[in-house]
C-alpha cells in the first residue's frame, strides 16, 4: 500500500528533477526524461543512506571488505532499488497519476553489462548481499564505456554491436571529482638511496588520471548501501594547445584518446587470455587506483598503516586484479617507507583470492618483457617476491626441480598470475565443494602440499531477492501466503515450503504460476524477436556463455535425435516441448559461433515444418542478458546444466533456475553436486560420467568413432548434421565431434550422449505426471536457500574476511 505522505514527497521530488534538468512538467515529459528524473530521485535516497553509512562507519570503526573485480554484471538498477527500498507501490501510484506505467519505465533502462557471465554476475549478487547483511563493503571495477557487446543474429550467425549503455545508465553513476587519482605507465626507473630509504625515480612515464564514479547498491530491507566504485581513465593534459593552434585537431586530441582507450571497452572473452597490452593496462589501472584509494581511506581513518590487515580485507576476484599484490608492496615500501618484510607481512594478512576456473587456457600469464615495458617497478617487485619465495622453497625441497618449477611465479618467460595470487593470499577458495577439491588436486597441488591450511571452499550463491522476490512476483506471493515473508531476509526459511510437497492445491497453484510465467516470457520473446513459442509446451532451457565445455552441442544432439524420430514418424509419442537457448560467444571463438548458427538453423528448419514444430520447437534468444534472464528463470521447467564433469567451477544459473522451481537436468559438476545433495536423487535428473570417469577415459584415450560405430542413433544424428538443416550442412561440427586427436572434441559429447538420452526419457516420463513433477519443483524451491548469496557472504565474512556487521 502506498502511503499518502511518502507519495506526495516522491511526486514533489520527481517534478523538481523534471523541471531542473529538462525544463518540463510531467505532462510534457518524454518517457526517457521521466525514467531519468525518477532514477535521480532514487539516487538521492541512496546518497542519503550512504551518508548515514559513512557516519556509522566513523562511529564503529569496523573492518571493511574491498572487492576487486574486472567485471560487475549489475543489470538494471531502478527496479531493484525500488524493491529494496520498499517503494514500488509508492512510485507506481505517483506514476499512475501521470498516466505512466512503472513497468514501462523499467524497460527504458539499459542493462549495465559490465561483465561477461558468471564471474561478473556473482560479483553483483555479492554487493547486494553485503548491503543487505550490513557488512561494510566497497567494490572496485572499471567504468567501461561499452559493456559486453550486443549480439545480433544475422542469418544464423552471431555478429557483435557496441553496447552503448551510458546515455541511459549514467544517471546511476555519481562522479567523484574529489577523489581523482593518478596511475603511471611505461617509461623507465632509476633508484637511489636517500635517508636510508630506497627511492625510485620514474622517467618518461605516462601519467593517467583515474576518475571515480560511484554506483550505489542497496540491499533488500537494510539501511546501508554498498558502493561500487568504477574508474574512468582520462588524460592529465587533456588538450595539446600547440597542435590545436596549428590547426592539427587530431593531434591535439591524441593524448586524450590514448588515455581514454583504457576504459573504453570490456574484454568480451571469458575463457581465453590473449596477453594483450591493453588488458594489462586495464588491470593495472584498476588495481593501482583502487589500492591508492584503500590506503588513503585507511590512513585517514586510522593514521597507522600497520593496522591495515585488521581494518581492510582486499579480495582478488579471479586473477585479473592480482597485480594489487605488487602494487600494495610498492606503495608500502616506496611511499610509506616500510621495509620488505613488514610490507609483505601486511600484504599477506590483507589479501585473499577466489579461483573461478580450472580451464588451462583461462589461467592468466603475462609476458615478462611486456610487464617490464609497461610496469617497470611492478615487474621488479614481482621478481623480488619470486626470488625470496624460490629461496624458501629451495630450502624446503632441495633439488626437486619439478616441484619448485610448479610453484614458481614465473615460467616460460611469463608471470603466472594464479601462482602470484595463491602465494600472496592468506586464503584461497574455490566456488563449489567439488571445484575447491579439484583445485587442491590439480592446478594448485604443490601449493596445497606446502600450505594446506590456506585452502577452503565457499560455494557460490545468488541474490535471492532479485532472482526470486523481484523476478517472480507470483511465486513470491504464494510463498508469502504459505510460509510467511521471513524467506525474504532469511532464505533458509524456504525450507518451510517443503511441508506442502504433497498438498495438491499448492502443487496445482505452482503449476498455474509456472504457466502464467511461461505466457509472460513467450509474449516478451514475441515482442522482442517476433518468435512464437507455445507456453503449453515444456520449456527446456540452456542459457549461459557458449563454450565447448558447457556442451550446448550435447543438448543439440538430443534435439536432433527427437527431430529424426519425428521426421520418420510424425505421430511419434513426443511430449510437446520447446528448447530455449541463449548464449553469447566470444567474438573470436569460431567453433562457438558455428554452434550458435546450428541452433538457429535447426530453429529455422523446424519453423518450416509445422507438424514437427507442434511437438518440438527450438528458439534462440538474441542478446541474452541479465534482464532477459530475470524473465526467463521464472518460466523455465527444465534447467540444462550439462558441462563435462570437472569443468564448470560452480555455475550460478543452476541456482537461479532452482529457486524458481525448474528441475535440474545435469552432470555431477560444479554446484550441481550440492544441488543434488540438497534435493535428493529423486528431485533432480543426473547423468553422465563422474570427474573420475572423465579423467580415466581421457587417460585411456577418448575414441569418438567408437560411439559412432556402436550407436545407430548417433550415426543418424551425425549424418543429419552433414545433411544439414534449412538447406545448410554442418559438416564442420560433425567432423569436430568425430575426430580423435588434434581438434577432437575434448569435452567428449559422444561419450555422455547415450546416458543423456536415457535420462531424458526418464525425465519425460516423470514430467507427464503433473503432480509428481510439481512436487519435484516444490522441493527444488524449498531447498534453494543454501544457494543464496547471503549464505556465501556469511561464509566469506566469517571464514575469510573476518568482518563484523554495522549496527
Ligand atoms: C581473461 C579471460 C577470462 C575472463 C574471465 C578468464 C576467466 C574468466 C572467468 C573466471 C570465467 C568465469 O566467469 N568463470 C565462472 O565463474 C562463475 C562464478 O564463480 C562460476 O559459477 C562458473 O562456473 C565459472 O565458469
Amino acid at each position: 500500500m502506498a502511503s499518502k505522505n511518502s507519495v506526495n514527497i516522491i511526486k514533489q521530488n520527481i517534478e523538481e528533477k523534471l523541471s531542473r534538468y529538462f525544463g518540463v512538467v510531467p505532462a510534457d515529459a518524454t518517457q526517457d526524461q521521466l525514467y531519468k528524473a525518477v532514477s535521480m530521485t532514487v539516487v538521492d535516497m541512496l546518497l542519503e543512506q550512504k551518508r548515514q553509512f559513512n557516519a556509522k562507519m566513523k562511529e564503529q570503526n569496523l573492518k571493511r571488505v574491498y572487492y576487486l573485480c574486472m567485471e560487475f554484471l549489475v543489470g538494471r538498477s531502478l527496479k531493484t532499488n525500488l524493491y529494496n527500498l520498499g517503494l514500488v507501490e509508492d512510485y507506481r501510484s505517483v506514476l499512475n497519476e501521470y498516466n505512466v506505467d512503472l513497468n514501462e519505465l523499467y524497460e527504458m533502462e539499459p542493462d549495465a553489462g559490465l561483465g561477461n557471465g558468471g564471474l561478473g554476475r556473482l560479483a553483483a549478487c555479492f554487493m547486494d548481499s553485503l548491503a543487505a547483511l550490513n557488512y561494510p563493503a566497497m567494490g572496485f571495477s572499471l567504468r567501461y564505456e561499452y559493456g559486453l557487446f550486443k549480439q545480433k543474429i544475422v542469418d544464423g550467425w552471431q555478429t557483435e554491436m557496441p553496447d552503448v549503455w551510458l546515455p541511459g545508465g549514467e544517471v546511476w553513476l555519481t562522479p567523484r571529482s574529489d577523489r581523482v587519482l593518478k596511475v603511471r605507465f611505461g617509461g623507465w626507473i632509476s633508484q637511489r638511496e636517500e635517508n636510508g630509504h630506497l627511492v625510485t625515480d620514474y622517467h618518461d612515464d605516462t601519467v593517467i588520471e583515474a576518475m571515480p564514479y560511484d554506483l550505489l547498491i542497496s540491499g533488500g530491507g537494510s539501511k546501508i548501501v554498498s558502493t561500487l566504485r568504477l574508474w574512468k581513465a582520462r588524460s592529465v593534459n587533456t588538450f595539446d594547445m600547440k597542435s590545436f593552434s596549428q590547426g592539427d585537431y587530431t593531434k591535439a586530441m591524441e593524448k586524450n584518446n590514448d588515455a581514454e582507450v583504457i576504459t573504453k571497452v570490456l574484454y568480451p572473452s571469458d575463457d581465453h587470455t590473449q596477453g594483450k597490452t591493453l588488458r594489462l593496462k586495464q588491470q593495472y589501472f584498476l588495481v593501482s587506483a583502487s589500492i591508492q584509494n584503500i590506503i588513503n581511506d585507511h590512513l585517514k581513518r586510522f593514521k597507522d598503516i600497520r593496522t591495515l590487515p585488521e581494518k581492510a580485507a582486499i579480495h582478488i576476484n579471479d586473477t585479473h586484479p592480482a597485480l594489487c599484490v605488487p602494487e600494495l608492496m610498492r606503495i608500502l615500501m616506496d611511499d610509506l617507507y616500510l621495509g620488505w618484510d613488514e610490507a609483505w607481512d601486511i600484504v599477506t594478512r590483507t589479501v585473499a583470492y577466489t579461483n573461478h576456473t580450472v580451464m588451462a587456457e583461462a589461467l592468466e600469464t603475462w609476458n615478462e618483457d611486456l610487464l617490464h615495458r609497461i610496469l617497470p617497478r611492478i615487474y621488479q617487485i614481482i621478481l623480488e617476491i619470486n626470488r625470496r619465495f624460490m629461496a624458501d622453497v629451495w630450502n624446503l625441497y632441495p633439488g626437486q626441480w619439478e616441484r619448485i618449477n610448479k610453484l614458481s611465479l614465473i615460467g616460460d618467460n611469463h608471470v603466472r598470475m594464479a601462482n602470484l595470487s595463491v602465494h600472496a593470499s592468506h586464503t584461497v577458495n574455490g566456488v563449489s565443494a567439488l571445484h575447491s577439491d579439484i583445485i587442491k588436486r590439480s592446478i594448485f597441488k604443490e601449493f596445497h602440499t606446502l600450505t594446506p591450511e590456506k585452502f577452503t571452499n565457499v560455494t557460490n550463491g545468488i541474490a535471492h531477492r532479485r532472482w526470486l522476490h523481484q523476478s517472480n512476483p507470483r511465486l513470491s506471493a504464494l510463498l508469502d501466503e504459505t510460509i510467511g515473508h521471513g524467506w525474504y531476509s532469511d532464505a533458509s526459511d524456504l525450507k518451510k515450503f517443503r511441508v506442502y510437497e504433497n498438498d495438491e492445491k499448492v502443487l496445482n497453484e505452482l503449476a498455474e504460476i509456472k504457466y502464467q510465467n511461461k505466457v509472460d516470457f513467450a509474449n516478451r520473446l514475441y515482442k522482442k524477436q517476433g518468435v512464437l513459442i507455445d507456453p503449453k509446451t515444456r520449456f527446456d532451457v540452456q542459457v549461459k556463455r557458449l563454450h565447448a565445455y558447457k556442451r550446448q552441442l550435447l543438448n543439440v544432439l538430443k534435439i536432433i535425435n527427437l527431430y529424426n524420430i519425428l521426421v520418420e514418424n510424425p505421430n511419434a509419442d513426443i511430449t510437446p516441448q520447446t528448447y530455449i537457448f541463449g548464449a553469447k560467444a566470444a567474438p573470436g571463438y569460431y567453433h562457438a559461433k558455428e554452434v550458435i548458427e546450428l541452433i538457429n538453423y535447426i530453429a529455422k528448419d523446424i519453423s518450416m515444418h509445422p507438424e514437427i514444430k507442434a511437438k518440438l520447437n527450438v528458439a534462440f534468444i538474441e542478446d541474452y542478458c541479465v534482464s532477459t534472464a530475470e524473465c526467463l528463470m521464472p518460466a523455465s521447467e527444465i534447467s540444462e546444466q550439462i558441462s563435462l564433469a570437472g569443468k564448470e567451477a560452480s555455475g550460478t544459473g543452476n541456482m537461479k533456475f532452482m529457486i524458481n522451481g525448474a528441475v535440474t537436468f545435469g552432470t555431477m559438476d560444479g554446484a550441481n553436486v550440492e544441488i543434488c545433495d540438497s534435493v535428493g536423487n529423486d528431485n533432480i535428473f543426473i547423468f553422465g560420467m563422474s570427474t573420475k570417469e572423465v579423467d580415466d577415459l581421457w587417460a585411456r584415450g577418448y575414441n569418438s568413432t567408437y560411439y559412432y560405430n556402436n550407436s545407430m542413433e548417433l550415426r543418424k544424428i551425425i549424418d543429419r548434421l552433414k545433411k544439414g538443416f534449412a538447406g545448410k550442412s554442418f559438416e564442420n561440427i560433425a567432423t569436430y565431434l568425430l575426430t580423435s586427436g588434434g581438434i577432437a572434441d575434448q569435452y567428449m559429447c559422444l561419450a555422455d550422449y547415450e546416458n543423456y538420452f536415457e535420462v531424458y526419457k526418464q525425465m519425460d516420463k516423470v514430467y507427464k505426471n503433473k503432480l509428481q513433477f510439481q512436487k519435484m519443483s516444490l522441493v527444488n524451491i524449498s531447498e534453494a536457500g543454501r544457494f543464496a548469496a547471503d549464505r556465501s557472504i556469511e561464509d566469506y565474512a566469517r571464514d575469510i574476511w573476518h568482518l563484523k556487521k554495522l549496527k
